[in-house]
This record gives structure tokens, C-alpha cells and sequence, in this order.
């Protein structure tokens, strides 16, 4: 009998044509990286919402018909993880796929993805957030930016947050349910970076801030967290491998991406990404 041992990674994310990021980054850095990448698109966009203008195709009726056709598939996968979804709805679905198709030891990833720079992004009502909490309470894993975590945490967002203030956000999250909780995006004064942690405790890492929005940082991460963290480096080897592959990617999009909502030019040194996480 074939015994399965690559690991299968369902990915529930839309697909922004333009813009690199939920599917289009994080397919590659997951079949790159080794597994079996499986999609569940939750809509198709001409090109994500940081855009002055975009088209949207809400897939939430598709992602129920799909779920249904996999039952006769017998499929499990290892990790879940799930993204950027475009109404309420899709929540509950999300919860179906995981306790339908997600193995009993596996893996599951929630990047709730709602915000940024202390605003919702178009398109979602002050609502969500509170809705959102529904896949935090049940993740192995969340990847706010510092806007989402506050706006999980009901504590207002700033631009500068001390790591004792990120303390007490991290706390309440994991009163909410999280168990290991990665959060992106926090500044302090001239530096940028994550913290990551869990009921024991909370680690930091900073890089010199890059002044300027730059779009698909979290993407990139959680990409690149994920490839090492199922390639079996630990969550802190896995999370710095992430810091330093998004730091350089954002270095190098300065430098050869005139677009700034195009996403990062991750592709360009994903062989030495690659060399650090097998
Ligand atoms: O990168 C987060 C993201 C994902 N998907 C869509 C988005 C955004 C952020 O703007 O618009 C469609």
C-alpha cells in the first residue's frame, strides 16, 4: 500500500489577479516549500481592494458546493489555513471545511485578515472583527497585523505600541481562545517588526523601519512562516526565517517594484528561502 507522506495544505484565500498576495503568494511559497497546495477560493478579485478600484466575485456559494463534492473524495488535509474572506458566511464555511477535512493532529492557521494602518479595509463592516474571533477561539496558530489584533482586542489602535502594551493585547487574544498568536507590523520609533508567543511567553524581533505603505508584507510572511513551521523548524526558527525573507524582500521591492500595491517581489530570492528551511 502507498503510504501518503507529503503533507497536504489547504489554502482558503482569495485570488487578487493583481497585487501578489493571499492565493497567488501563498500557493507558491507552499508547493515550493514541498506540500500538496490545495485552493478554496472564497472570490475572485481583478486586483486587491488597496487599489483605487477593483472588480469582485463573491465565491461563497461555490465554496459550499466544492466542500460537498470533496466529502466523496475522502480527503484530509494536514494544515488549514485560512485568509481573506470576503462576508460572514464564510466564516461558518471555514469552520465546516476544518472539522470535515482537517486530520485530527493537524494544523490550523487563521490570518485574519480585515485591516491595516488602523482602518478596515473596503468592504468589511465594523461587525467582522467580532465575527472574526469565531476562528481565533478555535486556531493553532493567528498572524494579525498590530491593526487586526487591536481590533480583536477592542483596544484602540496607535502607531507606536511598547511590548508591554503588545502583552496585553496578546493576553486578551489568548482569553479569546488563541494558542500561538504572531503578530506583524508593530512600530516602534524607527524600528518595525512581530512578536510571537503564547501563554508562557512572547518573543520580539525588529528590523530598521522602511518608511512608506508597502502592500503584501503579511502575505509574504505567513508564506514564508508557514514553508519553514511545516518543514519542521521550530515556531521561532520559523518566524525569524519569515522576518528576515519578508525584510529582504521589502528591501528589494524599493529597489525593483515602481508599484507600490503590487505586492513583493518574493519570487526573486525564493531558492535561498528554500535552502534555509529544508
Ligand atoms: O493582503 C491582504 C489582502 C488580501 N486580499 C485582498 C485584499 C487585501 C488587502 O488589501 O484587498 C482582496
Amino acid at each position: 500500500m502507498i503510504m501518503d507522506t507529503q503533507k497536504k495544505v489547504l489554502l482558503i484565500n482569495d485570488i487578487s489577479c493583481i497585487g501578489r498576495c493571499s492565493l497567488t503568494v501563498l500557493h507558491p511559497f507552499l508547493s515550493c516549500a514541498g506540500f500538496e497546495t490545495i485552493m478554496l477560493p472564497t472570490s475572485l478579485l481583478s486586483n486587491h481592494t488597496a487599489y483605487p478600484s477593483f472588480s469582485f466575485l463573491d465565491l461563497t456559494d461555490e465554496m459550499d458546493i466544492i466542500l460537498e463534492k470533496w466529502k466523496s473524495l475522502n480527503v484530509k488535509f494536514d494544515a488549514i489555513i485560512s485568509g481573506y474572506l470576503g462576508s460572514e458566511k464564510q466564516i461558518n464555511i471555514v469552520k465546516k471545511a476544518k472539522e470535515l477535512f482537517l486530520k485530527e493532529d493537524g494544523l490550523f492557521i487563521v490570518d485574519p485578515v480585515m485591516a491595516d494602518n488602523g482602518h478596515l479595509y473596503k468592504g468589511f463592516n465594523n461587525d467582522f472583527p467580532n465575527k472574526m474571533k469565531e476562528l481565533v477561539s478555535i486556531a493553532d496558530i493567528i498572524t494579525p497585523n498590530i491593526t487586526e489584533a487591536s481590533l480583536l482586542t477592542n483596544i484602540d489602535y496607535k502607531i507606536n505600541f511598547s511590548e508591554e502594551e503588545v502583552n496585553i493585547i496578546n493576553n486578551k487574544l489568548i482569553e479569546i481562545g488563541a494558542k500561538n498568536i504572531i503578530i506583524t507590523g508593530i512600530t516602534s520609533k524607527n524600528k518595525i517588526g512581530i512578536s510571537y508567543g503564547n501563554e508562557d511567553n512572547t518573543s520580539f524581533y525588529y528590523h530598521k523601519m522602511i518608511k512608506g505603505p508597502i502592500h503584501g508584507t503579511g502575505d509574504v510572511y505567513l508564506g514564508a512562516f508557514t514553508g519553514a513551521y511545516l518543514n519542521n523548524k521550530t515556531f521561532e526558527e520559523a518566524n525569524l526565517i519569515a522576518a528576515k525573507y519578508t525584510y529582504k524582500s521589502i528591501l528589494l521591492s524599493r529597489k525593483i517594484c515602481s508599484d507600490k500595491n503590487g505586492g513583493l517581489p518574493f519570487e526573486v530570492n525564493m531558492k535561498q528561502y528554500l535552502n534555509k528551511i529544508k
